[in-house]
This record gives C-alpha cells, sequence and structure tokens, in this order.
C-alpha cells in the first residue's frame, strides 16, 4: 500500500469528498497481491518463449507482403455481481446500464488486443456485511455468488473497499472447489464505472487495471528501476506509481524510456489510460492459454 496522508497533500486540485460512512480513496490505489516468488518465475519463463516466438515469426514473414495474420478474438465469459447494502445507488446498488456501459469500457480497452467479454449473467445482492470488503467475508460472498470454470470472469463490485479501488488474484494452478478456484476474479469500488461518483476514476478503467491482473500482468513498476521489473520487455522500467497523469515522468532516469504513465497497469486517473503493450498482450496469451483456457477441471 503506497498511499499516504503526503502523498495526498501533494495532489493539488484534487477533491476528496467521501459520503458519509463511505470511503472514497484520493487516489489510485489497488490491493492486488504482491506476486509470489514462484509466480515471477513463471513470468520469466513466459518472458522468455514470447520472444523466441516473435524471433520465429519474423523469420516466418512472407517478404512478399509481410502481412501479420489478424488474430481471432477470445470471447471470455463474464458474470457481474452487485453487492449492495441497500436498493439505493448510495448503497451501491448500480443500474442495469451503468453496468453495460462498465462492460464497454472494459471491451474498448481490450478490443486492440483481440479479447471481448461476454456478459452471461448479472446479480444483486443487497448484504451490508459483505458490501464492506473489510467485514471478512470476501470467500462467504464469493462461494455463493461466483460462476463459471476457471476461464470465466467474475467482478464484484462492492459499496466499500476501504482505501482500495480494486483488487484482483493473478492466474495460478487450481482445482475445483479449492480457495485459489473460489477467490478468483476482481472485486472492485462502485463508484469507479463509467459516472460514477469517484473523481478521476470513474470510467471504468479500475475494472479494466483489475482484468489485467485476472490475466497475469504486474505492475508497470513491480520491481522498481533495476532487475526484471514487470518481466515484461516493452514497458520501461518505472520506480513507484505514478498519480494522476505526470506527462514526462522518468523516475528510472538511468533506464531506457520514459515511465509508462499511459499504460492500464500504471496508477494513473482513468483519462490518462490508454493501452497495454504487444509484450503485455503476449502476457495475457501467455498466462490465458497455460492456466485458463486449458484447465478443464475447473
Ligand atoms: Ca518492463
Ligand atoms: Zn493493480
Amino acid at each position: 500500500m503506497r498511499f499516504t496522508l503526503a502523498t495526498v497533500a501533494a495532489m493539488a486540485g484534487a477533491a476528496i469528498a467521501a459520503p458519509q460512512g463511505d470511503v472514497t480513496p484520493g487516489r489510485f490505489s489497488c490491493g492486488a497481491p504482491e506476486p509470489s516468488a514462484e509466480h515471477i518465475k513463471v513470468s520469466h519463463d513466459f518472458a522468455l518463449q514470447e520472444a523466441e516466438a516473435v524471433v520465429n515469426s519474423f523469420k516466418n514473414l512472407d517478404a512478399r507482403d509481410g502481412n501479420v495474420t489478424a488474430q481471432a478474438i477470445t470471447y471470455v465469459d463474464t458474470y457481474f455481481h452487485v453487492v449492495a447494502s441497500s436498493t439505493s445507488l448510495s448503497g451501491g446498488y448500480l443500474s442495469d446500464s451503468a453496468l453495460t456501459a462498465q462492460l464497454n469500457a472494459l471491451n474498448a480497452a481490450y478490443a486492440p488486443h483481440s479479447y471481448q467479454f461476454v456478459l452471461k449473467g448479472t446479480d444483486k445482492t443487497v448484504n451490508a456485511n459483505w458490501a464492506t470488503d473489510s467485514n471478512g467475508y470476501e470467500l462467504t460472498m464469493k462461494k455463493a455468488l461466483r460462476k463459471g470454470t476457471y476461464k470465466a470472469l467474475n467482478v464484484y463490485f462492492l459499496k466499500n473497499m476501504g482505501s482500495n479501488l480494486g483488487y484482483c488474484y493473478f492466474p495460478t494452478s487450481v482445482t475445483s472447489g479449492s480457495t485459489n478456484f473460489w477467490r478468483d476474479g476482481c472485486t472492485v469500488l462502485y463508484t469507479t464505472v463509467p459516472g460514477g461518483s469517484a473523481t478521476n476514476y470513474n470510467l471504468g478503467h479500475t475494472t479494466t487495471h483489475e482484468v489485467g491482473h485476472w490475466f497475469g500482468l504486474y505492475h508497470t513498476f513491480q520491481g522498481g528501476c533495476t532487475g526484471a521489473g514487470d518481466s515484461v520487455a516493452d514497458t520501461p522500467a518505472q520506480a513507484s506509481a505514478s498519480s494522476g497523469c505526470p506527462v514526462g515522468r522518468d523516475s528510472c532516469p538511468s533506464q531506457a524510456g520514459l515511465d509508462p504513465i499511459r499504460n492500464y497497469m500504471d496508477y494513473s486517473y482513468d483519462t490518462c489510460y490508454e493501452e497495454f503493450t504487444p509484450g503485455q498482450k503476449a502476457r495475457i496469451d501467455s498466462f490465458w492459454t497455460s492456466y485458463r483456457a486449458s484447465c478443464s477441471a475447473c
């Protein structure tokens, strides 16, 4: 957690207005777990395989036209779960149109990378215990609501997430009925959907960011300036999370490239976000193929 009062104070002009009883973070803050050494090893091995695949694809290119065949779209079964404290919007009870707008934002972000999300089901639950993440009902709630196999995306929109805008779990080896299976999916603060009240974070891209973790991506500032970083070669090294949209930020001046502030896996404002890189797309494909699409026992 990199949320400090000092960083909040440094955000000139950022309004931090929280409705009574709720916490609305003044900056992007993600609660995804730190990747394990084992998970980082998997990412590193994928990086080597992906680099080799790029070399081979250039070898195989037809010199006459050089065209790369368009990749088939992968459709991801998706379930939205609204978990509210009452049936009013201020209780977290999102409308169907807000959920449609969220789905559209997610699809727009992933369309250039040939992934699309197909909404297979929506449910809305009023449960004051579940609606506040810190109450500790995560697994209970998910066991009641989670749908589909390990290749189905489940997104839980909660009323209160403490200081986080969202969190999600990386793909891993799971068996049906295991804790890793049940807790799989992304939890997102309901005010981050398009048109929501989370100032600077209300175009729906908190969900885009969290789904990036669901696909296996790390933060672009993972690992800081040295070493393998996020294990993606075409995202420049980054010392720490960005906040806002700091154009020209260069937090690792001795490393190539400016900070990837427009990358969905940084902590920027929704208006600043605009891309995943080809390297991240390759990593998404690697994790999808090895951990989700192929999971027959879950
Ligand atoms: Ca990188
Ligand atoms: Zn994150």
